[in-house]
């Protein structure tokens, strides 16, 4: 199998829960660092639009949104399962709230201003302003929850993630890991890290007993390796063949072009030729001067297709 290339940044919570993954999993993987803010030219080149963090590459196929990461990941690497019977449906749609509703407020607490210095680590108060700028512009400037909403929302949300550590079990959802561990840990590693709020996690031992645990999954084996490279090999390399079978919901057959994006934020339509449109994923065939004949993978929830329209 080619090698697994992770495309990342350190602070970044998702990146977090897929670091984990490949320690759950004992996973070796390259490791390529990307700016946490637009301009992102060695990305783009890879996806075709697609700026959010992380993405994973195999050889020229490219994978966004870590829902789908961690499905790829399953495949390689079946044990320990991230969807383990009979909790799989369970844990799946436990990570899906984590990964919405409670990153947004886990982020809306965390960015408070007595925090700001801790949050990016150590940088100018021009580079942070470039920042609240770049995710002002990916969130098309929607209003961010205040700050009294994220806290009593955000108490309340340990409250019940505690109670379900109460029976004494190892993890979440029973004496397996699951993705919904992954899930719901990055949101609140966010928190952890930063001393000026971290305290909020103070009255819940339990939850911190467990992601004392999550973290000590690690990350697995990995090696630097640049941009450049990266791409250079996607060049070099051909698309994995499509084995997934068709199903159509849109009306659009395979071998039309598309857009696909996200449905919530950062919405950068990546256009191509539709290959794959199974029960969970959709892929587009792009070209791109620098990566080549790519294949460009997304999962089918929270991401919006569209047949283009010659003009
Ligand atoms: N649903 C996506 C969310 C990814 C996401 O929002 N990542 C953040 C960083 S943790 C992001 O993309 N921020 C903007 C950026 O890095 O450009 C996933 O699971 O991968």
């Amino acid at each position: 199998m080619s090698d697994i290339i992770f495309h990342h940044y350190p602070v970044s919570p998702f990146s977090e829960k897929i670091r984990l993954i490949f320690g759950f999993k004992n996973l070796s993987w390259k490791s390529v660092m990307i700016p946490s803010i637009m301009p992102k030219p060695d990305v783009v080149a890879l996806t075709g639009g697609y700026r959010r963090t992380p993405i994973m590459q195999i050889g020229a196929d490219i994978y966004c949104d870590t829902a789908l990461i961690a499905d790829v990941l399953e495949t390689l690497a079946p044990t320990p399962s991230l969807y383990p019977e009979p909790i799989a449906g369970l844990s799946k749609t436990l990570a899906h709230w984590a990964d919405t509703t409670l990153f947004w407020t886990a982020i809306a607490y965390t960015f408070q201003p007595a925090a700001m210095s801790g949050i990016l680590g150590d940088i100018t108060p021009e580079q942070m302003k470039a920042f609240g700028a770049d995710r002002a512009a990916m969130r098309a400037n929607a209003p961010r929850m205040s700050l009294p909403e994220a806290t009593g929302q955000l108490q309340e949300y340990l409250r019940r993630l505690d109670a379900m550590l109460a029976g004494g079990q190892a993890y979440l959802l029973g004496d397996q890991a699951s993705i919904a561990d992954f899930s719901v840990y990055h949101a609140l590693w966010f928190i952890r890290r930063v001393p000026a709020v971290a305290g909020i996690l103070d009255a819940h031992p339990l939850l911190l007993t467990w992601m004392d645990k999550i973290a000590a999954f690690g990350h697995g084996q990995f090696e630097k390796m640049r941009s450049a490279e990266a791409i250079e090999l996607a060049s070099t390399s051909t698309p994995a063949a499509v084995t997934s079978s068709f199903v159509d919901t849109h009306g659009i057959a395979l071998g039309e072009q598309v857009t696909i994006m996200p449905n919530d934020y950062a919405l950068d339509p990546v256009q191509g030729e539709l290959v794959t449109c199974s029960a969970n994923q959709l892929a587009v065939r792009r070209h791109d001067d620098r990566a080549g004949n790519v294949t460009v993978h997304f999962p089918r929830v929270g991401f919006q297709m569209k047949r283009v329209t010659p003009a």
